[in-house]
């Protein structure tokens, strides 16, 4: 899956992709580099990121969405069940919520009544505050809980438990050394049963890791390190991942592959 941030803030690449023009040229470069899917979304949920009204995230993601949709299966990366409605109109055919349908109660019956892929990411408050929300005791069997509750209330709304695909939430609500446990016990998520999403894509603890706070990699230099994480969630069984490059991830595929012992994605296909 691509990545193509239609925002001005985004952590790695806010404002590269801003106009409609050259979000749908990147899509498309993206594309003929390997990508299956793209994820078009338009509001950062970077750590303290404010949220953009409804009707400029909408402004943002349609005309991309439309233009993109004719080329590939497009997802719409959203916490809102208007802009995800709006998006499913002009052609995306899969919904990812990095709230899991927590911040819009109206997202799960969306979802449910147009019967699409649902990404449900492990989530617990917004971007202003989720860091402060990072207080886990175990946070493998903690994210297997919450996404386990999430779940059921999906079902409970309507959503066809096939359809729903879980993300442990690199980043989100979580320190350096919870994204380092989830990726060690990734297997206790992807043993739920459900195809699993990974997005650990230049995020802040693969900047650190082996480096000191001044040797810190910017977000732009972190494409390796994503790389051999995605060589290690391949062998996991993952179904996805969220990447901003996807010349190094068709390559760190190919070395996961070659390596002979994929474990085949759980859940449904
Ligand atoms: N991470 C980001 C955005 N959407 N969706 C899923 N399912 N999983 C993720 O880990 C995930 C996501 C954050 O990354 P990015 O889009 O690069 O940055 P920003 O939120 O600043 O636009």
């Amino acid at each position: 899956m691509g990545v193509v941030n239609v925002t001005p803030d985004s952590f790695s690449d806010g404002g590269a992709w801003f106009t409609p023009e050259a979000a749908t040229e990147h899509g498309r470069e993206l594309v003929a580099q390997g990508a299956d899917l793209l994820d078009v979304g338009g509001e950062s949920t970077r750590p303290g990121a404010q949220r953009p009204p409804v009707a400029e995230e909408l402004r943002r993601v349609l005309p991309v969405v439309q233009a993109l949709s004719g080329l590939a299966p497009v997802s719409v990366d959203t916490m809102r069940s208007e802009v995800a409605a709006a998006a499913l109109d002009a052609g995306a055919s899969l919904v990812n919520d990095v709230s899991g349908g927590l911040a819009d109660p109206e997202m799960a019956a969306l979802v449910a009544e147009r019967s699409v892929p649902f990404v449900a990411m492990h989530w617990r408050g917004h971007s202003t505050r989720m860091q402060s929300l990072a207080h886990y005791d175990d946070v493998v069997a903690e994210v297997v809980r919450e996404l386990s509750e999430r779940v059921e209330a999906l079902v409970t709304a309507g959503v066809s438990r096939d359809a729903v695909v879980l993300d442990p939430g690199f980043g989100f609500a979580k320190h350096a050394e919870h994204n380092w446990q989830l990726l060690r016990r990734l297997d206790e998520v992807v043993a739920l049963g459900h195809r699993v999403l990974v997005g650990t894509s230049r995020k802040t603890f693969l900047g650190a890791v082996g480096r000191t706070r001044e040797t810190t990699r910017p977000p732009l230099e972190r494409d390796v390190a994503t790389a051999a994480t995605t060589v290690h969630v391949a062998r996991h069984g993952v179904w996805c991942v969220r990447v901003h490059d996807v010349v190094a991830t068709v390559d760190a595929l190919d070395v996961a592959e070659a390596l002979g012992d994929l474990t085949p994605p759980g859940g449904a296909s």
